[in-house]
């Protein structure tokens, strides 16, 4: 049998981030890097011998030659199954649907996400477990225990598959089943939503721009909103994945995805605008005229979510609760208290809802940085939050104006914005944090600009499900309901520091809706800036990205 095992030697730098392991390609090219961080999973996910593996990638360069490998290291590690996606795509969401459909014990994916692609770009992996979920703290790090110390690895070395031909192949005694990226997707898809209506709405001459970024969504877009929904051909731009990204950044945002802003405050601008990211779990929702913030849009997406089909009121629908990561808005906190469901502040890292879904006491959730989903899978999934808001354009008959205007009459507005500081050096990005931390104490019941700070401190988290406590989540300003100031550091860059500075504003006097964000935050800029001192203190002149 040609298994065999191959002398390595540890790296130092392979502790896993918010999301896995993730770096410039450069690093993932020296030899056994990859084949290191793989045999690390395989020897403490020892579940996996014996059991179904899926694997596969956002399409990025160096997706190829990874999954080959992580194919071999898995027939060498005695894996019996192996579900690839064909031409070893798969989107995010898809993989974990995947990893739930095939009662998988795991799935790779090899993703960085929203980073840039291409030889100068970035590289990642993450490992999910049974059920389609994230690797949680504790087993990360384990995995990054193990990488420390590894001195071999294992793989079939017999020849590889043919990852464009859909169906069996054999590898030793591994059996590989290359399987349609989309079709097990689409269908879970078909089950939540109402797509004879949403058809009807397009067919009255509803309108989408979709953009794909040149990303993984591409496919997937094509299939659901052209091919089952109807939308008119055109309505999915940049849809052919490509191994760079097309040179650009595939991160929705109000910079890198301008051009939509630009659209949608545009004569002609389309009913829904919206876009995914790199790996297809991020969404942006822009209406006619306006752009949805990620935490309006997990609260509107809240208040509306029963009416469409997978999530009718019932013995197993209807709302259980809502969650929010803990820098995101408090939007979804004000539709969780007039729904009467529970409603959780988890640390940032979709792994943190996890438990919560599968406990069934979590049926929608969603950050700030552009990731929502629900109790459909284990990872944010950017196209399900589109068609969500599909399904409730189609089913109110409302533009997305109409919908975020009444919902603020409601429930109030939460005005937000995020600033980054990126690649800063460590040891400044440490002294704002440190000199916040110290500050904190006497910061509370201290007035600013007429707002008093109720509360300032470390974010903790014990997990309602299994006690597991995580520490040092991000320091916080409270102003009562009033307003925040969120302070943490970026787990997913792969150069120098990044800093994220969070703002949030509530009004809910009529007068007070309909403000310009930056003139609503513009005050509670001030304050930050002279309480947290980021650009002081790093020698900068403001955040390299505003969303
Ligand atoms: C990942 C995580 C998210 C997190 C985001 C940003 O998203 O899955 O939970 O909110 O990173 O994290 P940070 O603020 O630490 O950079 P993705 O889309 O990059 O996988």
């Amino acid at each position: 049998m040609p298994v065999c095992e191959q002398l390595t030697q540890p790296y130092t730098d392979q502790k896993p981030g918010t999301a896995g392991l993730r770096k410039k390609v450069a690093v993932f090219l020296q030899p056994h890097y990859l084949e290191n961080f793989l045999q690390a999973i395989f020897d403490v996910e020892t579940s996996l011998k014996g059991s179904t593996l899926v694997i596969g990638g956002d399409g990025r360069y160096h997706n190829r030659v990874a999954i080959q490998t992580a194919i071999a290291m898995a027939a060498g590690n005695g894996i019996s199954k192996v579900v690839v996606g064909q031409g070893g795509i798969l989107s995010t969401p898809a993989a974990s649907n995947l990893i739930r459909v095939h009662d998988a014990a795991g799935g790779l994916l090899f993703t960085a996400s929203h980073n840039p692609a291409g030889p100068d770009g970035d590289f990642g992996i993450k490992f999910n477990i049974a059920g389609g979920g994230q690797a949680p703290e504790a087993l990360t790090g384990k995995i990054y225990e193990a990488s420390r110390t590894i001195s071999r690895y294992r793989l079939f070395d017999g020849g590889s598959v043919d990852l464009d031909r859909c169906g069996n192949q054999q590898l030793g005694d591994t059996l590989i089943e290359i399987v349609d990226s989309v079709d097990d997707y689409a269908h879970l898809q078909q089950s939540l939503f109402d797509f004879d209506l949403i058809r009807a709405w397009f067919k009255r001459g509803g309108r989408i721009c979709f953009d794909a970024m040149h990303a993984v969504t591409g496919p997937y877009a094509q299939r659901i909103l052209i091919e089952q929904l109807g939308a008119p051909a055109g309505s999915v731009i940049n849809a052919t994945p490509l191994e760079d990204f097309g040179g650009g950044h595939p991160d929705p945002n109000l910079i890198y995805a301008k051009h939509l802003l630009d659209l949608a405050m545009s004569a002609d601008a389309p009913d829904l605008i919206a876009a995914s990211d790199g790996d297809g779990d991020r969404n942006m929702i822009l209406g006619r005229g306006l752009f949805i913030s990620p935490g309006d849009s997990l609260a509107m997406l809240a208040a509306h979510l029963d009416k469409l089909p997978g999530y009718k009121n019932g013995p197993k629908g209807g709302i259980r609760g809502l969650a929010r990561s803990m820098p995101t808005c408090r939007a979804v906190d004000v539709v969780a208290k007039a729904l009467e469901v529970e409603c959780f502040e988890t640390p940032t890292g979709w792994k943190f809802f996890c438990n919560l879904l599968d406990a069934g006491r979590l049926t929608l959730c969603g950050e700030e940085s552009f990731g929502t989903s629900s109790s459909h899978t284990r990872e944010k999934d950017g196209l399900w939050a589109v068609l969500a808001w599909l399904n409730v354009l189609a089913t109110t008959g409302k533009s997305v104006q109409q919908l975020a205007d009444a919902h603020w009459a409601r429930h109030g507005r939460h005005y937000y914005v995020r600033h980054d500081y990126d690649e800063l050096p460590v040891a400044a990005a440490n002294t704002v944090v440190d000199s916040l931390r110290k500050a904190l104490p006497s910061l509370i019941g201290s007035t600013h600009d007429d707002w008093t700070i109720s509360q300032a401190d470390e974010f903790s988290y014990t997990d309602p499900v299994d006690g597991s406590i995580a520490t040092g989540q991000g320091l916080r300003i409270v102003f009562g309901d009033a307003a925040r100031i969120i302070l943490r550091l970026s787990g997913t860059g792969t150069e120098g520091a990044t800093l994220r500075l969070y703002l949030e504003r509530y009004e809910n006097a009529a007068d007070k809706l309909a403000w310009p964000t930056s003139d609503a935050l513009a005050p509670l800029a001030q304050t930050a800036d002279r309480i947290v001192r980021l650009n002081e203190l790093t020698g900068r002149k403001g955040p390299s990205v505003i969303t």
